[in-house]
């Protein structure tokens, strides 16, 4: 590790400050060019360490850049994950305040919500042992950094750009199979993205397993009662003041959010 333990706080600290108050960053690689993939993730975890402190609760976790169009979208290779706390969750039908946010986006997405403990290594099928429920669901994305651009260790560190989630009605795992559900986002009334679950990570339990086997590496774990976001089926796409946004999944139903000031 080339950053120091302090630059790793300093760099939580920089990130946290700027989803907590919605103001826009340079991006930490800057100052801090020889910043590793490893290091990135250390500053994820200390920044959630100080929402943490201030009350926040882990609720679950995310898969971000899963699917092609997401990482050609951001011009990167490979999935990441972020943490999910109760402060991002906003309710089926409730509002996001856009004053909570630098420059917001949307995805569609499936979660799952785990009845077990998951553990890794785990292949996609050991994996789906450990989830209960499905649901359509809407991820909020909101990069701190400017210009929504960065690095895969920048975007890493900003806790892959979370701001928030939204979960529809829970389906019973059970006999149903998510292997490529067509799924699309609704924008006032206009579908704006269509796509299938089979976009995301392949198949949305292959997105789950590679969670479980990301932790598995620093000896952590998922948690009976935390959800996944499995990733987005489709490229986000950008939501302004007065917008009614909609996921639509065949099979498993709707969830939405509106934007407010
Ligand atoms: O959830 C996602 O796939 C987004 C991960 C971070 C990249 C971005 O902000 O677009
Ligand atoms: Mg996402």
């Amino acid at each position: 590790m080339a950053l120091s333990p302090e630059e790793i706080a300093r760099c939580a600290q920089i990130v946290d400050e700027a989803a907590d108050t919605a103001e826009l960053i340079p991006m930490l690689t800057i100052e801090r060019p020889e910043m590793t993939l490893e290091e990135a993730y250390a500053i994820q975890r200390a920044s959630m360490v100080r929402r943490f402190e201030r009350g926040e609760r882990l609720l679950g976790m995310k898969m971000g850049l899963t699917s092609e169009a997401k990482m050609k979208q951001v011009g990167v290779h490979e999935p990441i994950y972020g943490h999910l706390t109760d402060e991002m969750k906003i309710e089926d039908g409730g509002v996001l305040s856009r004053a909570r946010c630098c420059h917001p986006r949307s995805e569609p997405e499936l979660c799952f919500i785990l009845a077990r403990d998951l553990k890794g290594p785990v292949t996609p099928e050991e994996a789906m042992e450990a989830v209960s429920g499905v649901c359509p669901a809407l991820e909020i994305i909101d990069s701190r950094y400017k210009n929504f651009k960065f690095t895969l260790e920048d975007v890493v560190a900003d806790n892959a750009s979370s701001r928030g989630f939204v979960l529809g009605p829970v389906t019973p795992i059970d006999g149903v199979d998510i292997s490529a559900l067509p799924m699309k986002l609704v924008v006032n009334g206009q579908t704006v993205q269509e796509g299938s679950s089979a976009a995301i990570y392949g198949h949305p339990a292959k997105s789950l397993a590679a969670q479980a086997n990301m932790l598995a590496r620093l000896g952590q774990h998922l948690e009976a009662g935390q959800v996944v976001m499995s990733g987005g089926a489709t490229a986000a796409v950008a939501v302004n003041v007065g917008d009614e946004v909609q996921v639509v999944v065949e099979g498993l139903g709707t969830a939405s959010f509106r934007v407010e000031a």
